[in-house]
């Protein structure tokens, strides 16, 4: 059997079309409200100069918890050594803190007073 509406079924309502002006000036500020995510704030791990704690392990250090090779290893090494202090590397912030930690506990395992902190980039 066929039944009748009394009326036809209405269209869905139609949202307005707006098209862009040409002049497209805006679309920068648009796309930085919808950006959601924004990177990290990064954390330089920063290794200090001491007086007793072997060059050669230093280098180790350096090419073992922060992937440099030996040349580069040698280069940040020889920079805390003359500067007091330098970066070797820069991470987010658990991943400086882990490093921190790994330098830490292998200094002190070898019985050297090598020490390191992380400090927000910037
Ligand atoms: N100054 C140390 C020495 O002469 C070497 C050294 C370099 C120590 C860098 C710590 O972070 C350091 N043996």
């Amino acid at each position: 059997m066929k039944l009748m509406a009394t009326k036809p079924p209405s269209s869905p309502p139609v949202a307005p079309v707006t098209r862009p002006a040409d002049d497209d000036g805006g679309s920068v500020v648009a796309e930085k409200k919808l950006q959601k995510t924004k990177p990290p704030q990064m954390y330089q791990v920063v290794m200090l100069n001491d007086d007793y704690t072997p060059m050669e392990f230093v280098v180790v250090v350096i090419q073992e918890f922060f992937h440099k090779d030996r040349e580069t290893a040698t280069q940040i090494m020889l920079k805390i050594h003359l500067d007091g202090k330098g970066i070797c590397g820069v991470y987010p912030r658990d991943i400086a803190s882990t490093k921190v930690d790994q330098v830490q506990d292998a200094a002190r395992q070898a019985g050297h007073p090598l020490q390191c902190l992380s400090e927000p980039v910037e």
